[in-house]
């Protein structure tokens, strides 16, 4: 049987592109759809064979419960009901922050998140956690604090693009073309990592900082516009213009370039294209974010955008969607695990930080968290230290996992829930959030039969436990109708669309009006202050709690992205695994040489957390003084190497990129 290609919208990345889907009885053939006015026909490697995680034959197809350590097979209402009554026993015997609901990287982006939120805080807890304990929020405070937001690029206008501690021609590699056709335009790139990544590789200027200095040289830059290009913030639009001015007027320009490794020429060069080419707009990722130092980084990053473009807009659009029903009832709740250490962080996102959940279920610090919902993410994996986690993950008193497949997550759960794969769910996509006035939606296209859409699983959970007025639907088609009834879009508009997707009107964005509580950036923040913190982005409050020494001499970038996997997603697509079959540690050659170790040779990878074994790759894209690997193996996991100790001050984020470490041959293979 041949299906017509049903549009629809990738669910995989946070790109979310526009795909047009074929079943040929089972056998799903993805391509691009070139009506989806944002992705314009594009659909990467994971997008296009999707189709073989769909039918893969290692997805789970039966809820299971492990008794005596081996599983056993239950039906979904048993499931339900088991489920549903471990987590409310949990909740009778030691409160309801003791039971954290955690949402992965697979369900982050979108509305139908919403309702896991709505349910944990239905329920009680607080520790509504998420994947955002370690990815992009560090970003987002910095840039929140400083100036109200992150601003998306606006390429019409802004004659130079600065990527930093990012790689978009890899991780977002459909944004990625939008920036390659506006360098054809003319748009200048500069690019801030110590690696030549594939974006690297497009730019008029690289710049191959030393990791972890990256707040030194914006400090740099800064001073360049002042000094030397009379740049001046508006004193009424900000608060602490002159104090960052005495700041880097008081530091000679070679003490903020020697922790860079970047010489003063190169230095002037890359200021002056840059100054000579505003406005300028600033991409920041994952290597600036997971540094130990990450929000103040970006805090310095973020003032420096202030000053390379006053009109930027960092307001994100107004949601169109209803509120659910409920949400002003919730119950008093404790405060969230990690507000006492972090309360920047989790009062600005609402959410407990996942970084102290170890202590909480191993210590009962600041209280005991004894069960524990895990969907969408496979945290063992993906968190630091592994070990650590390990052993919180094995007391908890109830875990449960909703997934397709077995992770290793999974497998230290008492109960496994089949979930569906984005072909068989539905649900709401709002690209507000890029900047772009349209919403979509993802339909169910095809039916393997194997595991629950996540909001059948959600709102069949609510009623299980009682909650059933939260999400009060039999389907989640009513819910959508009920939430764009404010939109003037209906859900016929997007069925009926031929890109699943519709355009909306946004609201007006104020134009140089910051987005802070009273319109000012602030390069000076009481907010900060008040934690504790310098209040200004200092060079103290860039340094690492420990550098490379003779023990651990080169940096280490963990996790760094690659195409063919997300995390630790897709090592069940035959294409996918065909390009990478297994994991690498990237060195530079030179550096091999004098280690004596070969292109394919295993090593010990090392850090003051633990070593694991590996073979490496030999390449010139690394510096000589770094290593790269990326993460979600569970051949190499490197999160064995990552540590709990140093995390952010402000945010929590863990310390996963310029990480001190080794590398020592094993045996030839
Ligand atoms: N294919 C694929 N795409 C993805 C993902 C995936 O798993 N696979 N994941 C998605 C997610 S959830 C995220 S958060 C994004 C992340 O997106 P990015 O942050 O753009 O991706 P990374 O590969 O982590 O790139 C970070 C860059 O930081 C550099 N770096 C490391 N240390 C330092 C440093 O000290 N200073 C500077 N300046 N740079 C440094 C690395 O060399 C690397 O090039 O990717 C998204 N896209
Ligand atoms: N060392 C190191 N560690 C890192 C990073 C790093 O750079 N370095 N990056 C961090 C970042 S930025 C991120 S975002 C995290 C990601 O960490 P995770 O959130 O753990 O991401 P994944 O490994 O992609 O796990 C997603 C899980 O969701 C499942 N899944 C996929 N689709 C669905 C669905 O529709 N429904 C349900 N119920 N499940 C689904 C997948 O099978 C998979 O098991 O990793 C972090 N960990
Ligand atoms: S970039 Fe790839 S994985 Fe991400 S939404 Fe687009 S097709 Fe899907
Ligand atoms: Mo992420």
């Amino acid at each position: 049987m041949k299906s017509n290609h049903t549009p629809s919208i990738c669910h995989v990345c946070k790109e979310n592109c526009g795909i047009l889907i074929q079943d040929h009885g089972g056998d799903i053939h993805i391509t691009g759809n070139p009506r989806h006015p944002i992705s314009r026909g594009f659909v990467c490697l994971r997008g296009k064979n999707y189709g073989e995680i769909y039918a893969s034959p290692h997805r789970l197809r039966q809820p299971l419960l492990k008794k005596r350590s081996s599983w056993t097979e239950i039906s979904y209402e048993d499931a339900l009901s088991i489920l549903a009554y471990r987590l409310d026993r949990c909740r009778q015997n030691h409160g309801p922050q003791s039971v954290v609901f955690y949402k992965g990287e697979s369900l982050k982006h979108q509305e139908i998140s919403q309702y896991m939120s709505h349910l944990a805080h239905g329920f009680g807890t607080p520790n509504y956690i998420t994947v955002g304990s370690l990815c992009h929020f560090a970003m987002t405070l910095g840039f929140r604090l400083t100036c109200g937001g992150m601003p998306a690029p606006d390429y019409a206008r802004i004659k130079t693009a600065i990527i930093w501690g990012a790689n978009p021609a890899v991780a977002l590699a459909r944004s990625a073309g939008a920036l390659k056709k506006s360098l054809k335009a003319g748009t200048k790139l500069i690019v801030i990592d110590p690696s030549t990544t594939n974006t690297a590789k497009l730019a008029d200027y690289h710049l191959s900082i030393t990791p972890g200095s990256d707040g030194f040289l914006a400090l740099a830059f800064i001073k360049f516009a002042i000094e030397n290009r009379h740049i001046a913030s508006s004193q009424a639009l900000s608060n602490g213009w002159d104090d960052l001015k005495k700041l880097v007027s008081g530091i000679p320009l070679t003490d903020l370039l020697k922790p860079t490794g970047i010489e003063e020429n190169r230095f002037w060069e890359a200021a002056s294209l840059i100054f000579d080419n505003l406005p300028g707009w600033i991409q920041t990722g994952s290597g600036l974010e997971l540094q130990p130092n990450g929000v103040q980084t970006v805090r310095a990053i973020a003032s420096l955008l202030t000053i390379l473009d006053p009109e930027a807009v960092t307001a994100p659009m107004a949601s169109l969607l209803a509120p659910l029903p409920g949400m002003d009832r919730y119950p008093v709740m404790a405060d969230p695990i990690g507000k006492i250490e972090r309360p920047l962080f989790t009062a600005n996102l609402g959410q407990g930080q996942g970084m102290y959940l170890p202590r909480a279920i191993l210590d009962d610090v600041p209280y005991p968290v004894r069960a524990m919902l895990v969907v969408g993410g496979n945290p063992l994996l993906t968190f630091p230290n592994t070990q650590t986690y390990r052993r919180a993950f094995e007391k908890l008193d109830f875990m449960a996992v909703f997934d397709l497949f077995m992770t290793p997550t999974a497998q230290m759960a008492d109960l496994v829930f089949p979930a569906a794969s984005f072909l068989e769910n539905l649900e709401l996509i709002d690209y507000g959030r890029m900047g772009q006035p349209h919403l979509g939606l993802i339909r169910p296209v095809a039916s393997s039969g194997m595991g629950w859409p996540t909001w059948k699983f959600l709102f069949r959970l609510a009623g299980a436990l009682g909650l059933g007025n939260l999400l009060p639907w039999e389907d989640n088609r009513d819910a959508l109708m009920h939430r764009l009834s404010v939109s003037g879009i209906t859900l016929d508009d997007l069925l009926n669309s031929p890109s699943a997707t519709v355009e909306y009107q946004p609201e007006k964005t104020r134009k140089g009006a910051w987005n802070t509580p009273d319109g000012k950036v602030h390069y000076y923040s009481r907010s900060v202050e008040a934690t504790g913190n310098p209040a200004l982005p200092t060079p103290d409050s860039f340094r690492l709690p420990y550098g490379p020494d003779d023990e651990f001499p080169f940096w280490l970038s963990t996790g760094d992205r690659v195409p063919c996997y997300q995390h630790s997603q897709f090592r069940q697509s035959p294409t996918c695994k065909a390009t990478m079959p297994e994991p690498l540690l990237d060195i530079h050659t030179d550096a091999a040489s004098r280690l004596g170790i070969g292109d394919g040779d295993r090593v010990r990878l090392s850090t003051r957390d633990g070593s694991i074994e590996l073979c490496v790759r030999l390449t010139p894209e690394v510096r000589p003084d770094c290593l790269r690997m990326t993460h979600g193996w569970v051949e190499a996991n490197v999160n064995e190497i990552t540590g709990l100790q140093h995390l952010d001050p402000l945010s929590g984020f863990p310390w996963m990129r310029a990480l001190p470490a080794r590398v020592d041959r094993k045996t030839d293979r």
